[in-house]
């Protein structure tokens, strides 16, 4: 690919048959539509992005597990094959339903919007989206949520913020996941966290270990603050 057209794509902007459609724009289009449902609702969307095996899922059984008697929550996660995900978060007691994108690397705003119908969203204070594994699609597609959390685990390297740094630029909160396995590699807390922060000054971080419950308190209480927020709004 060369550079012009790399740089295009970067953008969501595609040449087809000397028409420029902008892929980006009518993916926010939707999105609007889709904050605009939640803001009547009082629905907090959270969009959970990482790397292919980071602990999304994980981390989505062991929060059902925390809130799902003191709020209502519910799930919706995307991957290219197989319904397997949302088995697992059923299996933790929340509706959770499986986008397919048969080969899609992210989830796109149009896809959220065409299963919101199965949400009965105004009785859902707490809705995530678990988007699919990677760290380069999914930055570029708004899905309407009101935050973006994005693991970095400990087994990717911690040299990740820098080389995908659209992600972290995007994003809200930087879990730094599978904190059980950091005496066994060769990971430096300090120097992603230095990393993410200068790509995004802003970004908020907790260390967590959805196996062993370090940091999911704190993660918690992050959201029913956020569900608070909402809902005061
Ligand atoms: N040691 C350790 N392993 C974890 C932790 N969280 C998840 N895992 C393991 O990591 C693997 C991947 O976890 P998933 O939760 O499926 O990851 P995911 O991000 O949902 O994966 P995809 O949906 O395929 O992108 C599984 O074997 C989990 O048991 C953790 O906190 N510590
Ligand atoms: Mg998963």
């Amino acid at each position: 690919m060369s550079i012009e057209k790399s740089s295009k794509a970067a953008r969501g902007t595609v040449q087809c048959e000397n028409t420029n459609i902008n892929l980006l724009k009518a993916n926010d289009y939707v999105a609007d539509i889709i904050k605009g449902e939640m803001r009547k609702n009082k629905t907090l969307l959270i969009n959970i992005t990482s790397s292919a095996g980071s602990g999304k899922t994980t981390l989505m059984q062991e929060t059902a597990k925390r809130l799902k008697d003191k709020i209502k929550m519910a799930v919706m996660v995307g991957d290219l094959e197989t319904e397997r995900d949302a088995v697992r978060i059923r299996e933790s007691g929340v509706q959770a339903l499986q986008i397919v994108t048969g080969g899609i690397c992210h989830l796109e705003a149009q896809m959220i919007h065409q299963v919101l119908p199965e949400y009965d969203l105004a009785n859902i204070d707490l809705l995530f989206i678990e988007n699919v594994g990677n760290l380069v699609c999914p930055a570029s597609f708004d899905l309407g949520e009101d935050y973006r959390v994005t693991l970095m685990a400990t087994t990717e390297g911690d040299d990740k913020p820098k080389k995908y740094p659209r992600m972290f630029l995007t994003s809200d909160m930087m879990l730094v996941s599978k904190s059980d396995l950091l005496p066994y590699l060769p990971f430096s807390v300090d120097a992603v966290v230095k990393d993410a922060r200068e790509v995004n000054h802003k970004l908020e971080v907790i260390q967590i270990s959805a196996l062993k419950g370090e940091g999911i308190d704190e993660w918690c209480d992050w959201l029913l603050a956020k569900i608070k927020e909402k809902q005061s709004s």
